[in-house]
């Protein structure tokens, strides 16, 4: 390719209404209950060119700080049973655990969320490490047992093996398929 192609081509990509690529990015959503199985609100998972955009809007969870990772499997079926059938974390590879930690992170690894006093919680996280639908280097979320968003009762350390002392599961959504 010439260099005035790829100066036209970069620039075109540049002046894209900056609405437009948000709008046509797969989505996904994710409804949580707590290990009481009441609705606790809803996330939209969004596509990106670099990973996917995580929004979560939250109640009735403990305040404080608390892990959030990826796991596995697509079910959150068994609140009664902490939540186990969602598997492990995301980790087709078999990564150590941990943001910081030096041999991770394994890719159902995300920053912790903090619960505000009243149980609330709003907040964006992105993860680089995913996709909805597969791409080079980041699993797909949305594969043939899908995949589900678990929040835990302790923070995340981000470094310490299996998953950060994060302990026992309190939410569960599955990510579900926008449409
Ligand atoms: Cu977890």
């Amino acid at each position: 390719m010439k260099l005035s192609s790829v100066l036209t081509l970069s620039l075109g990509l540049a002046l894209l209404p900056a609405g437009l690529a948000a709008e046509n990015a797969e989505r996904a959503t994710v409804a949580f209950i707590d290990s009481a199985g009441n609705d606790i609100g809803n996330g939209v998972l969004i596509e990106s060119p670099h990973g996917v955009l995580i929004d979560l809007d939250l109640h009735g969870l403990p305040p404080g700080r608390r892990a959030i990772h990826i796991h596995a499997i697509g079910t959150c079926e068994d609140p009664d049973d902490g939540f186990v059938a969602s598997g492990g974390h995301l980790n087709p590879e078999g990564r150590a655990h941990g943001l910081m930690n030096p041999e991770g992170p394994d890719h159902g690894d995300l920053p912790n969320i903090i619960v505000r006093e009243d149980g609330t919680v709003q907040v964006e996280l992105f993860s680089h490490l995913v996709s909805l639908r597969g791409a080079p280097g980041r699993p797909a979320l949305l594969d043939y047992d899908g995949a589900a968003l678990v929040i835990h009762e302790n923070r995340d350390d981000h470094y310490s093996q299996p998953i950060g002392g994060a302990g026992p599961r309190i939410a569960c959504g599955v990510i579900t398929p926008e449409g």
